[in-house]
């Protein structure tokens, strides 16, 4: 396959990058994290868009030293952002379900969190709902063993993939990050308005916190402000960013 072999070439030959989308807080519109979000230049196709490469990455089993380099990426990153004087925050990282199901997950992650000297907690990984509930008894142990070392979790994606509540309680996980699909029309449909304020309220009751993605006006904000969503992610603020524009964004929105 075409695609597959140009991705394995695309490793060596320093074709992929990571961006950076901006996460804000909604009380004050500080910038208090980021998404690293992968990027692929091809010298002929120009990019590539990651819905299109990361299945074939899973198929051919690519997505193992991709997985491992965008998590060493965005690892070297704070580290690198830290040095300049950037208020420390966490980095969310997309775990694909291929990744999920590999066996020693939480020790390669530790292993590099190690090898580069990054407290733990500054590395947050994002499942999808869909593959949290795909496994459910193995997404808690994975969970309980990454929150045992301090990594942080998140559950992307939320509301696509019906979560049973009694698994929901007994995820450890941070932040519930409300899909992009209720936000988009959260100004005209109230189906869209009952489904995020019962978000926000249910995660509240477990003890998480919420964070919008794909934010484009200000009435969306507005919407989630009244309801007690804790951060806001979407072009309304930024799009995602190479490394130093993003520095540029959280140094001026700090
Ligand atoms: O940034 P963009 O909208 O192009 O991303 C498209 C999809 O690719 C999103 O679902 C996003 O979660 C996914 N994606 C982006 N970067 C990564 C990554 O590093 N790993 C995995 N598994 N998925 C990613
Ligand atoms: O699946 P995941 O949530 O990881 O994917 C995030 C994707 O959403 C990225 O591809 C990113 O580029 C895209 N995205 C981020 N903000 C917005 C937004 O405000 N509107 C839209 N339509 N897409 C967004
Ligand atoms: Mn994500
Ligand atoms: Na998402």
């Amino acid at each position: 396959l075409q695609l597959a072999g140009a991705l394995r070439q695309a490793l060596q030959r320093d074709e992929l990058q990571l961006h950076y989308q901006p996460q804000l807080s909604i009380r004050d519109g500080r910038v208090v994290g980021a998404e690293a979000l992968l990027r692929w230049r091809h010298p002929e196709w120009g990019m590539v868009s990651p819905a299109e490469f990361i299945p074939i990455a899973e198929e051919s089993g690519l997505i193992t030293p991709i997985g491992e380099w965008v998590i060493r990426t965005a690892v070297r990153q704070m580290k690198a952002w830290r040095a300049r004087g950037l208020p420390e925050m966490p980095v969310a990282v997309n775990l694909s379900a291929v990744q999920f199901r590999q066996e020693n997950i939480t020790e390669l992650i530790t292993r590099i969190l190690d090898e580069e000297g990054l407290p733990y907690h500054l590395l947050e990984l994002e499942l999808t709902e869909a593959v949290a509930m795909d496994d459910a008894q193995r997404a808690v142990r994975i969970m309980d063993s990454l929150h045992e070392q301090g990594i942080r979790m998140s559950i992307d994606d939320f509301g696509t993939g019906y979560s049973s509540l009694s698994y929901l309680k007994k995820f450890k996980v941070s932040k519930l990050k409300i899909d992009q699909s209720f936000v988009r029309d959260l100004d005209e449909d109230p189906e869209d308005k009952t489904i995020v304020g019962t978000i926000i309220h249910m995660a509240a009751s477990l003890g998480m916190k919420t964070i919008a993605e794909g934010v484009e006006t200000a009435s969306q904000l507005a919407f989630l402000r009244l309801h007690g969503c804790d951060e806001v992610q979407g072009f309304y603020f930024s799009k995602p960013l190479p490394a130093g524009q993003f520095e540029a964004f959280a140094r001026s929105n700090g």
